[in-house]
């Protein structure tokens, strides 16, 4: 799968319910803290409006939509890297995620406890990235003393490894998240197989109540500054609202949605931030079986991304017959594509353009 998150957060901000609203599944939610015990594995489909657009020109027998997979997390609490709360021997299922969902509780309720007593978004933040500092502390230290070994009996990569690990030990020592620290490609290959929590990418999701649906509120704005200090995407969803959105029937949920002057679902805007956060677009195919999307990286060519549909095509690859989601919009047919002149023949090197439609010829 092309796209995996884990979802974090203190106590009862919300990662139970947001999982919920994003992978449509029931979860156990509730006021008390520590609800969630054990990491649990879902997925998403990416919402892709295009793909019912091309179906109404080329007819498919079905539709498949690109998917994300995402864990929620049990709660992390001040002291958690020491066995506090639940502790994090969890995170496990988090380290070979390409990128945290952080939700940030932005929303009060009566009723619902919050860790500290009270809700603060830059303070309650950085509890969590502290205990995720930890953890990578931990395990740096432990492999800087493993090449710091090999390095006195001469070994040279152990030297320049050991010398990454202080310059990553330090930053965090200063109480910053390793992902506002610039390293060379190089140093990045010698941090890969530790798989450190706060070099990910991260979207703070701050988690408003119905009475901040704009996020707009001072706490949403707070949560913004503590973003851009540390490098990090954030957006604001109404976790509890969604949730609620997606078992609804589409005529109810429109009426939902006018009622509250909410114009789009969060979820699309969610999804696509987590694109964004990724550096990911979708190219797709359609034929009569069916019409799919299929997720790259941007910038990546078309043998790569042949590559993601089977990992054979990457040596069979021959050519690509390309035409644009726009192109087919005003065509309509693959036909009139062609006679407009508009069908074009692209080799391995071409990168893909976000909203590409393509027929791979492949060698048999
Ligand atoms: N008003 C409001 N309540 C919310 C929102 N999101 C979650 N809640 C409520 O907050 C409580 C905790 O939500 P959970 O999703 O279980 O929180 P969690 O982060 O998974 O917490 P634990 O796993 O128990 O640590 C529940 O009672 C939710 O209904 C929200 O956006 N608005
Ligand atoms: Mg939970």
């Amino acid at each position: 799968m092309a796209l995996s998150c884990g979802i974090v957060g203190l106590p009862n901000a919300g990662t139970s319910t947001i999982f919920s609203a994003i992978t449509g599944t029931e979860t156990e939610r509730s006021a008390y803290m520590f609800s969630t015990t054990a990491p649990l594995k879902g997925v998403v489909n990416v919402p892709d409006d295009r793909l019912h657009r091309i179906r109404e020109c080329i007819p498919a027998q079905k539709v498949v939509h690109a998917q994300m997979a995402v864990t929620d997390m049990p709660a992390l609490v001040s002291g958690s890297s020491q066995g506090e709360g639940m502790g994090v021997s969890f995170l496990g299922a988090v380290k070979e995620c390409d990128a945290l969902i952080h939700v940030v509780r932005c929303f009060t309720k009566e009723g619902v406890q919050h860790v500290s007593g009270t809700v603060d978004p830059a303070s309650d933040t950085e509890i969590v990235e502290l205990e995720l500092g930890q953890v990578d502390l931990d395990t740096l230290k432990r492999n800087h003393e493993r090449v710091g070994k090999k390095g006195k009996a001469g070994d040279k990569e152990a030297l320049a490894q050991k010398a990454v690990f202080e310059k990553a030990i330090a930053h965090l020592e200063a109480g910053h998240p390793l992902r506002s620290l610039e390293f060379t490609p190089a140093e990045r290959e010698q941090l890969k197989p530790l798989f450190l929590l706060t070099i990910k990418p991260v979207l703070f999701v701050a988690n408003v109540g119905d009475d901040d649906l704009s996020g707009t509120s001072e706490r949403v704005q707070q949560l913004r500054a503590y973003a851009e200090r540390t490098h990090a995407k954030v957006m604001h969803l109404a976790g509890d609202i969604e949730a609620e959105l997606v078992r609804m029937e589409p005529a109810e949920r429109q009426a939902f949605m006018a009622d509250l002057g909410m114009q789009e679902s969060g979820l699309a805007r969610f999804i696509h931030a987590a694109f964004d956060l990724l550096g990911l677009q979708t190219y797709f195919t359609a034929g009569e079986k069916e019409i799919r999307a299929w997720v790259i990286h941007k910038g990546d060519n078309a043998v790569t991304g042949a590559g993601v549909i089977h990992t054979d095509f990457i040596k069979k690859f021959v050519r690509a017959q390309i035409y644009t989601f726009a192109d087919l919009m005003q065509y309509r047919t693959e036909a009139a594509i062609k006679s407009a002149g508009r069908m074009r023949l692209e080799g391995k090197e071409y990168i893909l353009q976000d909203g590409d439609i393509c027929h791979f010829l492949i060698a048999q």
